[in-house]
């Protein structure tokens, strides 16, 4: 991941790091670039030594906030990505970036009250429930650097709803939050 260039550095997440780590080394077998391949899901991050993630990839000033209160005995501070906006922001091919319609990258910010420090060991799930109250999906969320976080499909206008469980050795909280996608 070091060897990847200044560009790979500004992608936001460890999802779009991951994905375009994938291009870069088949870049001259396939002069397509990015088309064949599959947005970097978080099967593929899970593979990955999550300290791999702490190498900067990460912005923090990045994404819109859309909550920040307690969950259990954490601060907890949640950004969204819109990883088409992010995809266009970051050079690549409208066409390439249009495959990221209605993605959006949910990070929860953790910290410990008491330090101000980024909580460590933690982890949760996150489930996602839609505009029309029906449909609703369950998220894994991972370490990546400072937050733990996951890719979110909002795929139509309208109010989502999200209920995170954190949970750390011994410590757990939970946070209910929504956003209104225009
Ligand atoms: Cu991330």
């Amino acid at each position: 991941m070091r060897t990847i260039g200044g560009a790979v550095r500004t992608a936001v997440c460890g999802a779009v790091l991951m994905l375009m780590a994938v291009p870069a080394i088949s870049a001259a077998a396939e002069p397509g670039g990015m088309g064949g391949m599959q947005h970097g899901d978080h099967a593929g991050m899970k593979m990955d030594d999550s300290g791999k993630m702490k190498t900067g990839a990460h912005d923090m000033g990045k994404g819109e906030k859309i909550f920040s209160g307690k969950a259990g005995p954490w601060t907890v501070e949640a950004r969204l990505i819109d990883m088409k906006v992010q995809m266009e922001q970051s050079g690549v091919s409208a066409k390439t970036a249009a495959k990221f319609a209605g993605k959006h990258h949910l990070m929860l910010f953790l910290t410990d009250p008491a330090t101000g420090k980024p909580a460590t060991g933690v982890a949760g799930k996150v489930v996602v429930t839609g505009p029309d109250k029906a449909s609703s999906s369950k998220v894994t969320l991972f370490v990546m650097g400072e937050h733990i976080g996951a890719d979110v499909g909002l795929p139509t206008p309208g109010k989502y709803t999200f209920d995170a469980e954190i949970e750390s050795p011994g410590k757990k909280g939970s946070a209910t939050f929504s956003y209104t996608l225009k």
